[in-house]
């Protein structure tokens, strides 16, 4: 017959189950962990006759009781243990599960540090449910203060909206909150927000998002006044990263800035908290929940640093031995959605994703580029910049942006049919600044040439010594390609001893 042993996380054996020669049946279990997709908590090893591997009923038994693991040890012809079958679930989805097969292994080499793996599997679990703000789905009512008509309100206020589609959010109306300096407490009056909320209500919205990036306690105080979802900007544009990240990179960087910012607003009273709680295997006594998920928070963000420090480092060897080898390296950099995926890809007749929308490149990307006078430089496509970056984004994606401190030139693209040019060319020069490279070689490349009146559009690039391109239609790109080849001559010039020194 069949004979199988619950074991708890600690390692003791909880129930031996004895079956007939095919199945086991499993008891009913104890609801002994709060659920919110975590675990049992209990993992099953039992035995299998014959060769063969985990049953269908074995992989529902898995998903059905959420078992942490599930291994099947078959007999072998001595009576000992052969090979064991093991499975575990794997997140599919927001709210799907999904069992992973591991390959059979001899018994006795079965060796995984189990503490380790299930907290990162549960992690990465919750991670699936906790990580977004808000689903595709939400209706939502977007609010911004300043002054209605005011060019820079209205501007930031349509910023936001794309932003909110973007991740999948239905506007279903924009308010602007006439105000000088947003409340410490509400950031709106109270009377405004009750108002707001009524008509949120009225318009069966689910959401309310505010432009304006709310503290921990103004986050606090207003859930405190409406029972509504509401969050910010921040966490919009933390959703639209989460749903973009492509590479392993990518996607630490933005979990590491979502856990950053959502660690201090894990309090008491947030619905956040809820589903960010969950098991765990190691409870010291006398912790509240909070404070062990704030602990847990506080690991996690500890492991995601040492590894995106790791990527740096990496990063910095790729780069080192890159100028070992004397290629010059071009950063595109540029406000968001102005074209610089475009340009890389007419440029160097590449296919990297070029769409309408904020943030559709978010992973870097490298590609080599010759000029006519056999010049060969690295090109290099990086994520777009957006006005009041929160600095948890920033630093979380420092090791992208690290690269820009190396190039040789920054190729700053600008949409000049943009009606908010300046103030976009002005967040740029301020995130340059930022980041301390403001005076680094710099070409302003006034793209979309074809979508405004081309003698305004000369002006404008004149008056920046820029270049004007339309980045869809290579044929427009013959000035810009001269300025590069000619900006590398020179540098080859002054760089070499028979150049500059003479
Ligand atoms: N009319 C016109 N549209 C352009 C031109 N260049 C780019 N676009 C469009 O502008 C949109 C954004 O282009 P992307 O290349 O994705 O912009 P990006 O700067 O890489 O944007 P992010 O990666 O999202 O920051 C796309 O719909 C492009 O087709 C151009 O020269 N003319
Ligand atoms: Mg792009």
């Amino acid at each position: 017959m069949q004979i199988g042993v619950l074991v708890d996380r600690g390692g003791a054996v909880e129930y031996v189950i004895a079956g007939d020669a095919s199945s086991l049946s499993i008891p009913p279990l104890q609801r002994r962990r709060s659920h919110h997709g975590r675990l049992q908590g209990l993992r099953l090893i039992h035995t299998h006759f014959g060769d063969t591997g985990l049953s269908s009923e074995d992989l529902t038994d898995l998903a059905r009781l959420r078992l942490d693991l599930i291994y099947a040890v078959t007999v072998a012809d001595g009576g000992g243990p052969g090979l064991a079958h093991g499975a575990h679930l794997i997140p599919d989805g927001p709210d799907t599960l999904a069992w992973k097969l591991l390959d059979p292994v001899l018994t006795y080499r079965v060796d995984i540090p189990f503490e380790r793996f299930i907290a990162d599997l549960e992690d990465s679990i919750g991670r699936m449910r906790r990580g977004k703000a808000v689903s595709s789905g939400d209706r939502a009512i977007l609010v911004a203060i300043g002054q209605p008509g005011n060019p820079v309100t209205e501007i930031n206020l349509a910023e936001l909206t794309s932003l909110a589609q973007s991740a999948g959010l239905a506007v279903l109306d924009t308010i602007i909150q006439r105000r000088v300096q947003p409340d410490p407490r509400y950031v709106l009056g109270k009377g405004k927000l009750q108002e707001i909320y009524i008509k949120a209500l009225a318009m069966d919205a689910n959401l309310i998002v505010f432009d304006h990036e709310l503290s921990p306690s103004q986050a606090r105080s207003i859930s405190d006044l409406v029972d509504m979802r509401v969050i910010d900007r921040t966490q919009v544009i933390l959703d639209i990263f989460a749903k973009r990240a492509r590479t392993m990179e990518g996607k630490i960087q933005v979990e590491l800035a979502q856990l950053k910012y959502n660690m201090p607003r894990l309090v008491g009273k947030n619905p956040a908290l809820s589903r960010l709680a969950g098991g765990i295997g190691t409870k010291g006594p006398g912790e509240t929940k909070l404070e062990i998920d704030r602990r847990r928070a506080k690991e996690r963000i500890a492991r995601l640093e040492k590894e995106t420090q790791r990527i740096s480092a990496k990063r910095a060897l790729t780069r080192s031995r890159r100028s070992a080898r004397h290629i010059p390296v071009i950063s595109i950099i540029g406000y968001t959605n102005t074209g610089k995926s475009t340009l890389l890809n007419t440029l160097t007749k590449s296919r990297v994703l070029a769409a309408d929308m904020p943030f559709a490149t978010l992973d870097p990307s490298s590609k080599r580029l010759r000029f006519p006078r056999d010049i060969e430089v690295i090109i290099t496509d990086t994520v777009g910049f957006i006005r009041d970056l929160p600095d948890d984004l920033k630093a979380a994606f420092m090791a992208t942006l690290e690269e820009l401190s190396e190039a040789d030139l920054l190729l700053e693209v600008i949409d000049v049919s943009d009606p908010n040019i300046d103030y976009r060319m002005q967040a740029v020069d301020d995130i340059l600044a930022g980041l301390g490279l403001k005076d680094k070689n710099r070409l302003r490349v006034f793209n979309k040439a074809d979508r405004c009146e081309i003698e305004l559009a000369r002006a404008l690039s004149d008056r920046y010594h820029g270049v004007l391109i339309s980045a869809l239609d290579r044929a427009t790109l013959g000035p810009l390609i001269e300025r590069l080849e000619r900006f590398f001559m020179d540098e080859a010039e002054k760089g070499s001893p028979s150049g500059g020194k003479g």
